[in-house]
């Protein structure tokens, strides 16, 4: 596939190709691919899981020849595959099929095959280079990016967790798996197993208060930082690289928008609890998160860049529409 210029053939490109999302619906990690996806306006069908039915779900899509970074396992999400429509039955449809199953590598496959070309301000023309069009930027945003997939996910994960699974596991954890969040027998499945799921997840992950404070910890020191950053740029709107919104900021704000209480209203693509069901710490921690130039960074970027689902996207299921 090659990157288009004009908005007939960014129209053509997209009726050309059909994208599927497979994800967890409210995991930060597939909230970075699906803003990434609305972003470039491409449309997409999403088939979402809750945790552990997501095995069901990956099992025909997991990684069969590595295994994903730490944390994840052969049937992480997001997963992405990309299509080209209209194979006459004779043709090798494997050569027309990409697969990726890393956030990462779907943010760059999206902006290399979507963004507006160098030097493109028209009317039509598709959203920028989420990468910039120069090198050395480039390289900053790389460098930023996987920081935050580092230092921010996995502890935003498990702050969360901690909070929803072992704090207040009846009055919000057991919420995460209606509102939408996935098909009707999975909501069936999550909320009769509660219990047995909030402990399997607990122990694969990790999660109790020895962790999680660590976690807290990170967090902090990683929203400071982040802050000085911003503090320390240009006069002006302000991003993590240069003047424009790059997949460093995308990240960030997509990776850490469960810590500063970003809810679906304001964007986030699944149903997520309010900051004000939480206990009264975890709400105490969310606001001062909240509340430092990073926190409020976050909820800018959403306000600015946070794109609504293309038209023609839709969710998909399975099991005559229950799962
Ligand atoms: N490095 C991966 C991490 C993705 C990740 O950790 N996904 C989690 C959801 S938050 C997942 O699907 N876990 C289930 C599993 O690995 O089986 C990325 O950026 O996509």
């Amino acid at each position: 596939m090659s990157v288009d210029t004009t908005a007939g053939q960014e129209q053509d490109k997209h009726s050309q190709t059909a994208l599927t999302l497979r994800s967890i619906a409210f995991s930060h990690y597939n909230e970075k691919a699906r803003w990434a996806l609305d972003y470039y306006k491409v449309p997409y069908v999403e088939y979402r899981s809750l945790p552990l039915c997501h095995i069901i779900s990956m099992f025909k899509y997991r990684a069969k020849t590595h295994t994903p970074g730490a944390g994840a396992s052969g049937f992480v999400t997001p997963h992405l595959t990309i299509e080209s429509k209209g194979y006459s039955a004779s043709e090798d449809k494997n050569k027309e099929k990409v697969t990726l199953n890393d956030s990462t590598k779907i943010v760059e496959f999206l902006s290399d095959q979507y963004a507006a070309p160098a030097n493109s301000n028209g009317r039509h023309s598709a959203s920028p280079n989420l990468y910039t069009n120069d090198e050395a930027s480039r390289t900053k945003v790389q460098a930023l990016e996987e920081r935050f997939d580092n230092m921010i996910g996995p502890h935003v994960r498990r702050v969360v967790y901690y909070e929803i699974l072992v704090q207040s596991p009846s009055s919000v954890g057991r919420s995460l798996g209606q509102h939408n969040n996935a098909g009707k027998l999975q909501t069936w499945i999550w909320s009769i197993f509660f219990p047995i799921i909030a402990y399997l997840l607990c122990k694969v992950m990790h999660i109790n208060e020895v962790s999680a404070s660590r976690s807290r910890d990170i967090l902090k020191r990683e929203f400071e930082h982040i802050s000085r950053v911003l503090e320390s740029g240009p006069p002006g709107p302000a991003y993590l690289v240069g003047n424009q919104f790059t997949a460093a900021d995308l990240t960030l704000a997509s990776l850490g928008g469960l810590v500063v209480g970003v809810t679906e209203e304001e964007g986030y693509g699944a149903w997520v609890p309010r900051m004000s069901v939480f206990r009264p710490e975890a709400k105490a921690f969310l606001e001062e998160l909240r509340q430092t130039t990073a926190g409020q960074h976050i909820l800018e970027c959403y306000k600015l860049h946070r794109g609504r689902k293309a038209p023609g996207s839709s969710y998909g299921f399975k099991c005559f529409g229950l799962w």
